[in-house]
């Protein structure tokens, strides 16, 4: 007996270690989504049709379009109305104050919900439910039902110092539940398991992420799909935090990260939309989705806008609270759509707005190429605009933004020119992973004004356009040197370099046979006048 004990034990333990796989290093659908962002601000005021009846009847084009995930909008009943003397608007009803778990909404009934959810199932578009698990309506007698006063359900159901809540609050706070409830996080998970049994919920967004906690969402996701996809709405800068906090003195993109690493979900890419809001197009590169770490690439769900920043077709234009000029529009969907992360659409550029073309044709070179959540991205600086190199499985892209990119090099043909030529793509073979090298340029004695360069056949050394070689710098000895990463096992050639500081056109040439190399072969290579 005490044998079969000790085998049965360790069977169960082997059981028990097998059974309980991994946390994934984060939940993002596993890196091939295109997102569809399913509504605007004013959709659930949407006339004649309902919107869940639009959703039903545009199912089939949304699958067609190449979408893979739909996000929808909050499906909890929502019978709130507010109007705003200082800015003139007025809303309610669109589901961020919701009063019940009731799938009758202003966006349709339950059944009409059901129904275009099947239909875009059958289109083959997976359904995202977007959850409100912070606030609720605490206006409506009805929310006394689920979630009654006093017994710290509720934010402020306890008593200072310390509030009821492990995050924000939403405005005054006196909507906020008390997350950490385990009442009130049961009933959430029950919702959330109701919603993939009943209503085809493939993974959730969670919106005002910052007001409660990270570990909150991974311990929701693991009852709900441990492998599901999820995404937050972590909307807080830098300058939001207290003082002491240490995200108050760090990057967007840190806040973003250690969010999705307590969480294990992916996060909407406010770094990369500051960038777009606020920096030039050269900056867009310092979004999350393009940190030199695919860990950190991979967690990104990239946007352009969505119902908060953006304008929205009907009453008011929506909100804009941070919308992207209309003029810079094209190249950031050029941008999102083919480089890493997880892009996300916002519906009324794919179907109000006119976009729909120019995202149809960049969802089909994107999925082509076979770009990734994770995929590698290389920025060339040495051009002005945003110049990069994505490497899919299927194809290698080279995309200029607003760039003076001028020759392209050898073994890239024409992929997608749009925008007046604001957009300019092309596409090579697949290339291999990255490698680094450095290149020395000996026996060069630039003269006041000027420096020494490396120009050569690759990208990464202006195709042989010396206005765009790439700075070395000075060493030892008359030896000037650089650093450049490129992928491996490239046949390159190259040459050394004296530019006028003042004057690209004002070039010398290292004299002789160009430096023939191939990348990886060595750590460096060298050239000399
Ligand atoms: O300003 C934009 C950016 O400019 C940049 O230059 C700045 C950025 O930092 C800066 O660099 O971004 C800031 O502003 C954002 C927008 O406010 C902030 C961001 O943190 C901040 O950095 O984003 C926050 O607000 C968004 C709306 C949230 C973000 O998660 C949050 O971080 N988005 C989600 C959350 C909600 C709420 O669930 C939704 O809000 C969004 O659609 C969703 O995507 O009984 C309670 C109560 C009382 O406490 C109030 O006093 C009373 O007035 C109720 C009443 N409140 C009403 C509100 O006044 C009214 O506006 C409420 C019941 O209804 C409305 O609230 C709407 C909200 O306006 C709307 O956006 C809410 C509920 O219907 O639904 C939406
Ligand atoms: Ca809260």
């Amino acid at each position: 007996m005490k044998r079969t004990g000790w085998y049965c034990t360790t069977i169960v333990w082997l059981l028990a270690c097998t059974v309980h796989a991994a946390s994934p290093s984060v939940r993002n659908g596993g890196g091939e989504d295109i997102l569809l962002q399913g509504f605007h601000w004013n959709s659930s005021r949407n006339t004649p049709q309902k919107w869940y009846e639009v959703l039903a009847q545009m199912a089939p084009t949304i699958g067609q379009d190449g979408f893979t995930k739909i996000w929808l909008p909050p499906a909890w009943t929502d019978q709130s109305s507010w109007s705003d003397a200082a800015s003139g608007t007025s809303g309610g009803g669109e589901g961020y104050f919701w009063s019940d778990f009731d799938k009758n909404s202003r966006y349709g009934s339950d059944s009409q919900l059901k129904q275009a959810v099947a239909a875009l199932a059958g289109a083959g578009v997976q359904a995202i439910y977007d959850l409100v698990p912070n606030h609720m309506n605490d206006k409506l007698p009805s929310q006394q039902i689920r979630f009654p006063r006093g017994l710290k359900l509720w934010r402020d159901d306890c008593t200072t110092p310390i509030v009821c809540d492990e995050g924000d609050a939403f405005m005054s706070g006196s909507a906020d539940l008390n997350t950490s409830n385990s009442e009130v996080s049961q009933r959430f998970m029950q919702e959330f398991r109701n919603l993939r049994d009943n209503y085809s919920a493939k993974g959730l967004r969670f919106d005002f992420a910052r007001g409660y906690a990270a570990e909150r969402v991974d311990v929701w996701m693991k009852n709900f799909g441990d492998q599901a996809f999820c995404v937050g709405e972590l909307w807080k800068g830098p300058s939001e935090y207290p003082a002491n906090d240490w995200r108050s003195q760090a990057s967007w993109q840190d806040a973003l990260k250690d969010w999705s690493d307590r969480s294990h979900c992916s996060v909407f890419d406010f770094a990369l939309k500051e960038r777009m809001q606020n920096g030039s197009v050269a900056e867009w590169r310092h979004g999350l989705n393009g940190n030199p770490d695919p860990a950190w690439r991979q967690i990104a769900v990239t946007f352009v806008d969505n119902h908060d920043t953006g304008y929205s077709p009907g009453q008011y234009g929506g909100q804009h609270h941070w919308s992207l000029a209309d003029p810079q529009r094209n190249i950031a969907y050029a941008y999102i759509l083919l480089s890493p992360g997880t892009p996300a659409v916002y519906w009324p550029d794919m179907y109000d707005w006119g976009r729909g073309d120019l995202i149809r044709e960049l969802i089909s070179l994107r999925k082509g190429a076979g770009i990734r959540a994770d995929s590698p991205i290389s920025f060339q600086p040495n051009y002005s605009g945003l110049v990069a190199a994505i490497q899919g499985s299927r194809k290698r892209l080279l995309i200029a933004l607003d760039s003076d990119l001028s020759k392209v090099p050898d073994g890239f043909s024409p992929a997608l020119f749009a925008d007046g030529q604001r957009i300019r793509s092309w596409q090579a073979a697949p290339a291999s992973s990255d490698t680094t090298t450095i290149l020395h340029c000996d026996n060069v004695r630039p003269g006041l004004g000027q420096a020494v360069y490396a120009v050569g056949s690759p990208i990464e050394l202006g195709a042989w356009d010396p206005a765009h070689a790439i700075a070395l710098q000075p060493g030892a000895s008359n030896r000037w040197s650089g650093t450049v990463v490129w992928p491996t096992q490239q046949h390159i050639e190259w040459k050394c370099l004296i530019r006028s500081l003042s004057n690209v056109n004002e070039v010398y040439w290292q004299d002789g046979l160009n430096t023939q190399f191939t990348t990886g072969a060595a750590s460096e290579t060298a050239g000399s006048f």
